[in-house]
């Protein structure tokens, strides 16, 4: 293999197993409150203790999103809807739009229409942001390309532009990771000006200034970053503060703490921030207990093999 083709790989395997961890560790701690950098890290090991754990619909979306883009790499929303259906399990923790959503495609509703039946402007909730890092990592060389293809994943469940946004937000992120082999402010400042809406577009810029700002301890800085740029369910109020988490955590398990201790949706916070950080790091960064201790890691593992044999 070449060096681009290893790093691919481990770029690859690092953001989906990134994702599958996130999920998995963050899911027990799901609306918890705001809690110490050392309070995330016993978490951690408490969690561990009781594996298998089990992913959430963030891993199970991520799959089906990595299995339809290495059959339609340019996403094809109408199929991408099937390969939904295909992998969904009610019991994963869906959104409550998303569930309506899916019921209203096994109705018959066509997929293209659906998303506007639930949430007249469509949904902005953190859904097509969780799932997207496959298409970061499959379009990490070819920015524009990467864009159409999230914008089309997006608009099937997620057609308001901040839901949108805030996936386009997201892929970058893994894209520059992928591509670049590293995630700090001058990659959040690329995603800044990126934005497309005031929403995401001040929450990243945000994360960028606390950062920049940054004095006192972690524990400090978690609970200003949670507070400013917000841990709730919405894109604009979740996606820049992963992204405040990957860097500010410095590394996976440091990453992975920051997002358990932010409190509130931690199992997306988390999903997104590891997988940025993972991304850049590469899957050997990733401590092989959490990923054993992951429902699905091998599944998750062989798909990233194949999307970065697809991205080379
Ligand atoms: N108007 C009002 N509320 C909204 C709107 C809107 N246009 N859009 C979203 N919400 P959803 P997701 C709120 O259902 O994005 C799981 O726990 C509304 O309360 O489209 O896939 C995962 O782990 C809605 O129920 O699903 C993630 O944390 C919520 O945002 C999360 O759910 C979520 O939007 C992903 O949810
Ligand atoms: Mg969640």
């Amino acid at each position: 293999m070449t060096h681009h083709d290893t790093r691919l790989l481990a770029a690859a395997q690092g953001a989906l197993l990134g994702t599958l961890v996130g999920d998995c560790l963050g899911g027990p701690f799901e609306g918890a409150p705001a809690t110490t950098v050392p309070k995330a890290h016993q978490r951690i090991e408490r969690t561990l203790a009781q594996r298998p754990l089990p992913y959430s619909d963030d891993t199970q979306l991520a799959v089906a999103l990595a299995l339809h883009v290495l059959e339609n790499p340019d996403v094809e929303p109408a199929r991408f809807a099937e390969h939904i259906l295909r992998e969904f399990e009610p019991h994963r923790g869906y959104g409550a739009g998303m569930r309506r959503l899916i019921e209203e495609w096994r109705q018959g509703t066509p997929p293209t229409e659906a998303a506007t039946a639930v949430f007249p402007e469509g949904s902005f909730g953190n859904g097509a942001a969780m799932r997207v890092a496959p298409l970061g990592v499959r379009w990490a060389g070819a920015p524009e390309r990467l864009e159409e293809a999230v914008v089309r994943s997006a608009e099937l469940t997620h057609a308001h532009p901040v839901g949108r946004d805030g996936a386009l937000a997201q892929a970058r992120a893994v894209a520059l990771a992928t591509s670049r082999g590293r995630f700090g402010v001058d990659e959040l400042a690329v995603i800044a000006d990126g934005a497309t809406t005031a929403e995401v577009g001040a929450g990243v810029s945000d994360a960028t200034t606390l950062l920049l700002d940054w004095s006192g301890d972690q524990t400090a800085a978690v609970a200003t970053a949670g507070r400013r740029l917000g841990t709730e369910v919405v894109a604009h109020r979740s996606v820049p503060t992963a992204l405040w988490a990957a860097v500010a955590g410095g590394s996976v398990d440091g990453t992975l703490a920051c997002a358990l201790a932010l409190g509130g949706d931690t199992d997306t916070i988390a999903a997104m921030a590891v997988a940025v950080r993972g991304a850049a790091d590469g899957a050997d960064a990733l401590p092989e207990e959490w990923v054993a201790a992951c429902e699905g890691a091998d599944r998750v593992r062989e798909i990233g093999r194949r999307i970065a044999e697809a991205a080379g």
